[in-house]
């Protein structure tokens, strides 16, 4: 529950944020701090294509809805990192990409696939 607690909070900040600087500077409203959520269930993950700067942290939040075993683990390849994920629960992952490039990730027989875009 605690993600939707999160999500609730962040909608509000964003919200606030809109509302008192939305129209007039919205590039100010922009979080340094960025995170994407990552659904994995129907042989994809939703988003596939993140973005992604270079020496920017970025929190990856992987929600696995899929029962089958073999999308339990994703492993992104390049950035020496791989990641368990319990089912219905969200798994959070902070990373900073060290350097510009394209850096797949898939689960155990990459049925699933995406690409972290580094730019
Ligand atoms: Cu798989």
């Amino acid at each position: 529950m605690m993600w939707l607690v999160n999500l609730l909070g962040l909608g509000l900040v964003a919200l606030i944020a809109w509302w008192f600087w939305g129209q007039r500077a919205p590039e100010t409203a922009i979080s340094k701090e960025e995170a994407v959520t990552i659904k994995v269930a129907g042989g994809v993950y939703t988003p596939s294509v993140i973005h992604a700067r270079v020496g920017q942290p970025l929190t990856l939040n992987f929600i696995r809805e899929d029962q089958a075993p073999c999308a339990e683990v994703v492993i992104f390849e390049g950035l020496d990192l791989s990641l368990g994920l319990p089912l219905n629960e969200t798994v959070s992952q902070r990373i900073t990409p060290p350097e510009a490039g394209t850096y797949p990730f898939s689960c155990q027989m990459q049925m699933y696939r995406g690409q972290l875009i580094v730019t």
